[in-house]
């Protein structure tokens, strides 16, 4: 789905800022038609944020069900003619917008974005009332699932991933304008003639635009970074060569613009400008390569998570957050558990930042619900993820790519986060969902995440996975405190994996840690164990040739549900919540700027 943009033939209005709000406890709104007059008993809520942590006390902190969000807008009086649209960037988890007191549009998925054509419900110059009812509930039909338990007390949300079900319009609302004839879908493939580290490389860039509206003719120019003209071809879909290609790197996100002009007639009808970063993956032998080169991960599993504003995006925040990537010497980044907002992944492409892209699907783990307080049999199988999550998670899927396909940066899919993988259930659930993200994108590699209940001896996932990824906690949640056994174990284990044949990546490892907890002893919890157990990790990836990347579980300490593991949330981060820096971030930045790693930044 194309971002909205600014263009010669396109406008956009935010509708981020404050928005009338009302937490619906009883479920009443929908039947009460609450969309069809002003919200009544609402508080101002800020878009984008999470509601969650706004107000003090836990009403709202714990609410379970829908919430009320409404604004007004004027439409743009110059927007006559044009065709509107309205798109919510994320709703988190499902939603369902009025525009006036006419639905225009429902949509399940808290992390992609969805649209409605709205122009004829408007009228340019005159003010529209949108409303959107926004549900947070999970259950065994959503990604990530989830169970609602009735009490006396009210309904009760328990999910099996460890970080809180913030919920709530995350991302930006936009309303814009196109024309009537318009581009409704570019698709590029980057890639190169011949061998990729060559000097002097002739680039291609395969596209593809979906017009609608009405009968055309595609005109498409691709100019480079200062705007000079590279090359031009008619025709809606093609391939273009790129003399002396200035490729796209890790550490250097150069990017072209393909500028997508649909004639109609003798006019141009609509522009569209599609971001494009020539470079290419690969996955040979033990190898991850970039543009022909190998590549080693350096860096975190994240999460959008803030202190007051949740999952809600904000620019200060996350160019902050990178600022610290480059500070400790990360080149790459997974977006663990659920895509994140698009602001970060243009960021990370015009940055040469690496990223490894996750669907939402986390929770599908019986030992880890048990760890985190949850008990469920039986995970795949129709009382529990069946087939109707696993319908959800074929459209986060489809979405996901939708979204990102033409992201430089996405080198990797992760169709799924630590699911239970070594029952024959887990197979005959995951086979047709790796089929699909094959057949979507046949250009870049494709795995899931394994836990470490699923060891090498008895997983049956990863044989249709291009790259191993692991998330091990020894010295953690095993061997706790023994970081001589944990040695042994891991270096054990990744053995086992070695066996594959395939490029290895450590996506989780560390410890959770309090800041400013000192030990003599590096007891657990300390900052030194934390330094100790990531410095031991460290020794045991330099020893395997087929390991190519390591991302410490977390960049910063982010919050969870309660419950008896979690004090104030998860500690594993490598800065605190607010941002400061454990001695572990200063071993990272040691290690990570202190030798060069195979000329990749
Ligand atoms: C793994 C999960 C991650 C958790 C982490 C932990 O992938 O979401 O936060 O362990 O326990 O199970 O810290």
């Amino acid at each position: 789905m194309l971002r909205p943009q600014d263009s010669a033939t396109r406008e956009r209005r935010s509708l981020a800022g404050l928005w009338r709000f009302r937490a619906d406890a009883d479920g009443v709104g929908r039947q009460e038609r609450w969309f069809a007059r002003p919200l009544a008993d609402a508080i101002d809520m800020p878009v984008p944020s999470s509601y969650n942590d706004i107000v003090p006390g836990r009403e709202l902190h714990d609410h379970v069900g829908d919430v009320w969000y409404q604004t007004t807008t004027r439409v743009p009086r110059g927007w006559a003619g044009q065709r509107v649209v309205l798109r919510f960037d994320a709703a988190t988890h499902a939603a369902t917008v009025f525009v006036g007191e006419t639905e225009v549009v429902s949509h399940q998925g808290g992390y992609t974005p969805f649209e409605a054509d709205v122009t004829e419900l408007v009228t340019p110059g005159e003010e529209i009332r949108v409303t959107a009812v926004v549900d947070n509930r999970l259950t065994w039909e959503t990604i990530p699932p989830g169970i609602i338990e009735q009490t006396p007390h009210g309904p009760r949300q328990k999910y099996m991933h460890d970080f809180f079900n913030y919920a709530g319009l995350h991302r930006t609302v936009w309303l814009y304008s196109t024309p009537v004839v318009h581009v409704e879908d570019v698709t590029v493939v980057p890639g190169v003639q011949g061998d990729p580290t060559a000097e002097h490389l002739t680039g291609t860039v395969g596209y593809a635009v979906a017009v609608a509206g009405g009968s055309t003719s595609v005109v498409v120019r691709l100019l480079d970074a200062d705007g000079g003209e590279v090359t031009r071809a008619d025709g809606a879909d093609g391939t273009l060569e790129v003399p002396d290609v200035h490729l796209w790197q890790p550490g250097e996100g150069y990017q072209y613009d393909l500028v997508v002009e649909v004639h109609h007639g003798e006019t141009v009808a609509d522009v569209y400008v599609q971001k494009v970063g020539v470079r290419t993956v690969e996955v040979r032998g033990t190898e991850f390569l970039i543009n022909g080169r190998p590549f080693y991960f350096r860096g975190f599993g994240m999460h959008e998570d803030h202190l007051t504003r949740g999952k809600g995006h904000d620019d200060a925040e996350m160019v902050h957050d990178f600022a610290l990537l480059e500070w400790i010497g990360a080149n790459s980044l997974r977006t663990s558990h659920y895509p994140y907002a698009e602001e970060v992944m243009d960021y990370a492409d015009a940055h040469g930042i690496v990223v490894i892209d996750e669907t939402p699907a986390v929770g599908m783990n019986a030992a880890v619900a048990a760890v985190l307080g949850t008990k469920i049999d039986n995970v795949f199988s129709e009382e529990a993820v069946g087939s109707k999550a696993q319908a959800a998670h074929a459209q986060a899927i489809r979405e996901l790519y939708e979204r990102d396909k033409n992201r430089p940066g996405v080198v990797l899919w992760s169709i799924a986060n630590e699911p239970e993988s070594h029952t024959p259930e887990s197979e005959e659930y995951f086979k047709p969902l790796f089929a699909l993200a094959r057949e979507l994108d046949e250009h870049r590699p494709v795995g899931f995440v394994n836990v470490m209940y699923s060891k090498a001896d008895v997983d049956r996932l990863a044989q249709y996975s291009d790259v191993i990824m692991i998330n091990r906690y020894y010295g953690w949640y095993s061997d706790s405190g023994d970081l001589e056994a944990a040695e042994a174990a891991l270096e054990a284990e990744l053995h086992q994996w070695d066996a594959h044949g395939k490029p290895i990546l450590m996506t989780e490892y560390g410890a959770d840690t309090v800041a400013g907890l000192h030990d003599l002893t590096g007891a657990m919890w300390s900052e030194e164990y934390q330094a100790e157990l990531l410095d031991m990790y460290h020794r045991v990836f330099d020893r395997f040739d087929s390991f190519q990347g390591e991302h410490v579980w977390n960049f910063a300490d982010f919050q969870t549900s309660r419950g008896i593991v979690r004090v104030d949330g998860n500690k594993k981060g490598a800065f605190t919540r607010d941002r400061r820096p454990k001695a572990a971030a200063h071993l990272l930045r040691r290690r990570w700027t202190g030798r060069d790693w195979l000329g990749q930044d």
